[in-house]
């Protein structure tokens, strides 16, 4: 595929010994296909708490924290992050046990990008 990644194109710079034969392959270099995690609104989840989860699962500072808890409980649905599938589904896991154990409602779920 002509998609401008390295040499993988044009097959060059790997030549057999001597002969000029072209004989580079390409290297398996797919990108990943990524999920973006969704923080879901509730009447019942305090606002700190969801704060505390975008800082500490997502790794978002306070002020972008409180924005995006904002954005959440203003429009029912909003991303904190987009990352690789298995590293979604871990978040999405970690925030429903932590709302869980600590007995809120919350809800997180991922989709493809
Ligand atoms: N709506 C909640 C409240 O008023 C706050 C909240 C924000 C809950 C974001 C969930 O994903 C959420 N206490």
């Amino acid at each position: 595929m002509k998609d401008g990644r390295d040499d993988q194109d044009n097959n060059v710079g790997g030549t057999g010994p001597g002969t000029g034969a072209v004989t580079k392959t390409r290297p398996k270099t797919k990108r990943p296909s990524l999920y973006k995690v969704l923080l879901l609104n509730d009447d019942y989840t305090p606002m700190e708490f969801v704060v505390h989860i975008l800082e500490h699962i997502f790794n978002k500072n306070r002020e972008d924290a409180v924005e995006i808890m904002l954005h959440v409980h203003r429009h029912g649905v909003g991303v904190c992050g987009v990352f690789t599938f298995e590293v979604a589904e871990t978040k999405v896991t970690q925030v429903i046990e932590f709302a869980r154990r600590h007995e809120h409602p919350l809800q997180c779920t991922m989709e493809k990008e």
